[in-house]
């Protein structure tokens, strides 16, 4: 690692101790800006990176709420401020019982980095809970929500911080905290992204993220003369981001052979095909049940269990045969070992729909190896590039078709992956995505930093 990255990390370790994701996170977007600093040394008097690493805000309050059975429950909840360079601060919520303040850091400082990327005028921020909504009734994670709300509620706004979902918050959790806010600040604004389509919501922001992350992975493919029809693909997660992805992988030709849960993951030999997808959908988003219930009910395919394996063990999904990957579950599921084992297995093609999905080792053997690599703040924006232009058509008061939605989506998509490319080559490392989204990401908002004075 060169003389600043060390230096900084050195700084960044000792003042945000026992925050492991936040230094992966900063690491490794110094380690690109090295590139960036020599040549325009402003940006470092200016303590641009410095600035961009500290939040401009932290909230962090009590949400107490009442369960089934009238005991008094108590969890933390959070939002990351962190830069509104460039436009509001944006970005998701997370309900999730790993939740601290070090790993909603990191996802706020990717945030502003894959914000920017989109093209649109969003800062970036993050927020959430080490509340578990798993098993827990409706009622339960609407008192949850409302109480969570009562306290958010002062600090967000339509031209100030905009959350919507992440991990453990989709549509309903969404719903709850959008009827709370509008209760308190007597408003009906467009304050949360991922609405109901019947109270201001966007056509297309469900299925974002998987197409962005499959529309980012046919571009990198392009570059090669190549598709994704007939490709076998790994997808990881069973959740909003993993079902969107093997849907449009399904479109376009391409087989999906796996998902996964937090418990395990199944391997469908035969392709997971519209029908079994439905079937995944209705289980995951109505039933809210668990993935080794498709092994049940699909004979073609094979169920692991995961419980025993301790935290950072080799993943078995990750070796399998196959030509792309698409982890779409969480960060750092992909370690160095799964990192071989997928190249090993013929995987060329990696588009993270989750955030940070693979560790520091991971990424340097897939750069190494010279595969197509899309990094999550270039190939998952596109989930955030539609909350971008959920906002647009609520300002508008006016909303777009289906048609145009996807089609603004693909080419935001499009734009990302050809600003990448050019970025990465203007600084010497062609084909390095990595490089391509962290240096285009920061030139934004560092630019724009500099514009607005020492704030
Ligand atoms: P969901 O809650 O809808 O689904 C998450 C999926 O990942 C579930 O299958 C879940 O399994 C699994 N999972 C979650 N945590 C773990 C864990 N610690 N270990 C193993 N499996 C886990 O979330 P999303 O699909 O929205 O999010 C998935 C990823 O995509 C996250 O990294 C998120 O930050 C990222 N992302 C999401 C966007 C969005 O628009 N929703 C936008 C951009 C990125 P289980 O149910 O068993 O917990
Ligand atoms: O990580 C992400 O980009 C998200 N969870 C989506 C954020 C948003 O504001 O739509």
């Amino acid at each position: 690692m060169a003389t600043y990255a060390t230096s900084l990390m050195e700084d960044v370790k000792a003042k945000n101790p026992a925050e492991p994701e936040f230094h992966q996170a900063v690491e490794e977007v110094a380690e690109s800006l090295e590139l960036v600093l020599e040549r325009r040394p402003e940006y470092r008097s200016a303590r641009i990176l410095e600035r961009m690493i500290e939040p401009e805000r932290v909230i962090m309050f009590r949400v107490p709420w009442v369960d089934d059975q009238g005991g008094v429950q108590v969890n933390r909840g959070f939002r990351v401020e962190m830069n509104s360079a460039i436009g509001p601060y944006k970005g998701g919520l997370r309900f999730h019982p790993s939740v601290t303040l070090g790993m909603l850091k990191f996802l706020a400082f990717e945030q502003v980095l894959k914000n920017a990327l989109t093209t649109l005028p969003m800062g970036g921020g993050k927020g959430g809970s080490d509340f578990d909504p798993k098993g827990k009734s409706d009622g339960e994670v609407m008192r949850f929500c409302q109480s969570f709300m009562t306290e958010l509620y002062r600090h967000i706004g339509p031209n100030t911080d905009v959350p919507a979902g992440d991990i453990g918050v989709g549509g309903r959790e969404i719903g709850f905290l959008f009827g709370q806010y509008k209760r308190l600040a007597n408003e009906f604004t467009g304050v949360l992204t991922g609405k109901g389509l019947n109270w201001g919501g966007s056509l297309i922001r469900p299925e974002a993220t998987g197409y962005g992350s499959v529309y980012f992975a046919a571009e990198m493919l392009k570059t090669r003369s190549d598709t994704l029809e007939g490709k076998r693909c790994l997808v990881s997660g069973s959740g909003n981001v993993a079902q969107f992805t093997a849907e449009k992988l399904i479109d376009l030709g391409a087989t999906v052979l796996t998902l996964s849960d937090s418990a395990g993951y199944i391997f469908d030999e035969e392709g997971i095909d519209r029908g079994k997808l439905d079937f995944v959908m209705s289980l995951k988003n109505e039933r809210r049940g668990r993935i080794k219930e498709y092994a049940d009910a699909y004979p073609s395919a094979a169920y692991t269990a995961l419980e025993a394996e301790p935290a950072g063990a080799t993943d078995p999904i990750w070796n399998h045969k196959a030509d792309c990957a698409f982890p779409s579950a969480t960060q750092n599921e992909i370690n160095k070992e799964d990192a071989q084992n997928l190249l090993r297995n013929g995987v060329t093609v990696v588009s993270e729909g989750a955030n940070m999905p693979t560790t520091s080792e991971g990424v340097s053997i897939f750069l190494d190896a010279g595969i197509l690599y899309g990094p999550s703040k270039a190939a998952n924006a596109g989930g955030v590039a539609v909350s971008g232009l959920e906002m647009a058509q609520n300002s508008m008061r006016f909303n777009w078709s289906r048609e145009e939605v996807d089609q603004k989506l693909h080419s935001i998509m499009i734009d990302i992956h050809k600003h990448c490319v050019s970025v990465a080559s203007d600084f010497g490392t062609p084909g390095n995505y990595v490089n391509g989204a962290n240096i285009g990401g920061f030139l934004k908002v560092a630019d724009s930093m500099l514009d607005q004075g020492i704030v």
